[in-house]
């Protein structure tokens, strides 16, 4: 899954793609480069970051869907309002990508119900203004598994089933360095739940706890490919990447290993 922020504040893109005329060329570079779904999202969702009206957040996201799914690219929408998921969805979204897992607005699972997209279920505690102070966790495993699978049975419970379901650990959402390793150790149990799983990874602060602070971005980059080859080896059905080719290579290389 190729990122294309149209957002003009997310931590490592933010800005340059906010011109819907250059972010649809990125998408479609993205995609010949590798990338099998397109994530287009109008709301950063970095650490202290604050809400976006849907108002804008739609006006940023829905030229863009438009056109990328109109030339036959699966799209997929970044978003926790579900006026912004049911109009991206109409522009040709089939993908909704819900960081707060359908917490953040009460409207949102039965909006997807209603259409025949699939929904992305992150495990999220709260905005990001306030996320790392619900960071508090005994047994992040758990609690991250059982969060997940109540989102899960609420999705469900509004008319959405298991099969267009995708749950993703929500890496750096409210869980700080450690927190992330271990719940990505802990891959296999997620997919325990019977849900494709999603791992998002690219470019987050935790790697850069590993790397040192001064990472420049291609070395986040390869962390992320490392990470992600991980996730895939641990049973993820997709990886949330902003630099395709890297992860290609990465995939392409773990694949000759195993072939
Ligand atoms: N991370 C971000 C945004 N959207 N969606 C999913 N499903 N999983 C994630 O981990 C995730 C996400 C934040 O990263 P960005 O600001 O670099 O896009």
């Amino acid at each position: 899954m190729g990122i294309l922020n149209v957002t003009p504040d997310s931590f490592s893109d933010g800005g340059r793609f906010l011109d819907p005329d250059v972010a649809i060329a990125h998408g479609r570079s993205l995609a010949a480069q590798g990338a099998d779904l397109l994530d287009v999202g109008g709301e950063s969702t970095r650490p202290g970051a604050d809400r976006v009206a849907p108002r804008i957040e739609q006006q940023r996201v829905l030229p863009v869907v438009e056109v990328l799914a109109s030339e036959g690219l699966f799209v997929s929408i970044d978003t926790m309002n579900a006026a912004t998921a049911r109009a991206a969805v109409a522009a040709g979204a089939r993908l909704v990508n819900d960081v707060s897992g359908g917490l953040a607005d009460a409207e949102m699972l039965a909006a997807v119900a209603e259409s025949d997209a699939e929904i992305a279920l992150g495990h999220w505690r709260g905005p990001s203004s306030e996320m790392y102070a619900r960071a508090d966790y005994d047994d992040v495993v758990a609690e991250v598994l059982g969060e997940l699978a109540e989102r899960v049975d609420a999705a469900e419970a509004a008319g959405i089933p298991r099969s267009r379901i995708v749950v993703d650990p929500g890496i750096g959402f409210g869980k700080r360095g450690d927190q992330n390793w271990q719940v990505l150790r802990a891959l296999p149990r997620l997919a325990g739940l019977g849900c494709r799983v999603l791992v998002g990874t690219s470019r987050k602060r935790f790697l850069a706890d590993v790397l040192g602070a001064d990472a420049d971005l291609p070395r986040r980059d390869l962390a992320t490919a490392v990470t992600s080859v991980l996730a895939e080896r641990a049973g993820a059905w997709a990886v949330r990447v902003h630099d395709v080719p890297t992860t290609r290579d990465a995939l392409a290389v773990a694949r000759a290993w195993e072939a």
